[in-house]
């Protein structure tokens, strides 16, 4: 029983004599009375589990995804898009780090995490299995990735478990940014040189079709969204999210001059929806099963880079106890 101010709490003592089942009907109320869960309230096993599996993935999915687009700071056409390109590799790196934080406050430590990446237990996103070929591919990351994810994530910042929900306000604030400079990119090549307009209707060309397979499968093939929906852990379904991300793309493709590579896409007057063609989900499977063109090398490139920051974890550590020692000694 825990005493705050001058009232008693007597819910933990309620809970004790509680069964499962009874729990499971209370949690559910606050679930559907849109209330935020805390790390340390009760909570369905499978509640917990499902959580760890999508905060840790998306942690995964942005610390791979700082490798398609660090292949290009050495590269990038000028101080300005190298300066803005290096701020949004490091947010990313951030983004990663907070939502490891969110995946520990469930019981699971951050060794744990980062194994189950390396070892390829663990999935990331699919979009960072493609190659950055040319400097229009950061203008497709940024515009198409970055959009999808923001999309996404808005609807997530809605979701039921709290350290989730309230990581994604800020990781979206800080998608915004990426996904106008990557616009800002694309818009500039789509209106100069003859070659450098081909190149960023490659990167859409290539870019456009993983960016619609990566908000997850279609609805009728999501065998998670029954639970991951009935918890509030996603507020909306991946086809909803896939439309909205396709509505608001469309219009600034045409608006930058550049060509949508769907022959079957459509303006539905009626719907007032942009409609596309068949998505590719044999390619979308086989690039989650590990068979996409870079799977391989952003393991293997994560792997190198455990090793070698293997001297700087044991130095922190190291540090850190030489100041406990210190501080415990001055404390005597
Ligand atoms: N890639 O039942 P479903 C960023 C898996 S990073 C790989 O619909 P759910 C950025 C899914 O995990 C932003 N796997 O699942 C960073 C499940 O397999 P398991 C990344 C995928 O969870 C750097 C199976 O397919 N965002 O913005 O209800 C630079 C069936 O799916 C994918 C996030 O991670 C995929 N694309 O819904 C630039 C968002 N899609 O686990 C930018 C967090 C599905 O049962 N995640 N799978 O073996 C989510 O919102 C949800 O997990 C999804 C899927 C909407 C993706």
């Amino acid at each position: 029983m825990l005493k705050v101010g001058n009232t008693v709490n007597f819910t933990p003592l309620i809970y004790a004599i509680m069964t499962t089942e009874e729990r499971e009907i209370e949690f559910q109320a606050k679930i559907d009375n849109g209330q935020k869960i805390e790390p340390k309230e009760w909570m369905p096993e499978n509640y917990r589990k499902q959580l760890i599996r999508m905060i840790s993935q998306h942690a995964h999915s942005e610390i791979v995804g700082m490798l398609p687009e660090g292949n290009w700071i050495s590269r990038a056409p000028s101080l300005r898009r190298k300066a803005v390109l290096l701020a949004k590799v490091q947010d990313e790196a951030g983004h990663g780090l907070y939502l490891y934080s969110a995946a520990e406050t469930l019981g699971i430590d951050r060794q744990t995490l980062t194994d189950q990446l390396l070892t390829g237990k663990a999935k990331y996103s699919s979009i960072f299995n493609y190659p950055t070929l040319s400097w229009a591919d950061i203008g497709a990351i940024g515009w198409l990735v970055d959009g999808a994810a923001i999309v996404n994530q808005t609807m997530l910042a809605r979701g039921s478990y709290g350290p989730y929900s309230r990581a994604m306000v800020r990781i979206c604030k800080e998608e915004s940014f990426h996904n106008r400079q990557g616009y800002e990119i694309m818009y500039e090549l789509a209106n100069g040189t003859e070659a450098q307009k081909q190149m960023a209707q490659d990167a859409l060309n290539r870019w456009w079709g993983p960016s619609i397979q990566m908000l997850g499968p279609s609805d009728a093939a999501s065998i998670n969204s029954s639970e991951t929906m009935k918890w509030n852990i996603k507020v909306e379904s991946n086809d909803v999210v896939r439309q909205r991300f396709i509505d608001r793309t469309v219009p600034q493709a045409i608006a930058a001059g550049l060509t949508i590579p769907d022959p079957d896409l459509k303006y539905n007057d009626e719907t007032e929806h942009w409609e596309i063609g068949p998505v590719d989900w044999d390619e979308f499977y086989r690039v989650i099963k590990g068979h996409g063109p870079c799977n391989k090398k952003r393991l293997s490139d994560r792997q190198r880079a455990e090793k070698e920051g293997e001297w700087v974890r044991e130095a922190a550590i190291a540090y850190a106890e030489k100041q406990n020692k210190k501080m415990n000694s001055i404390a005597a």
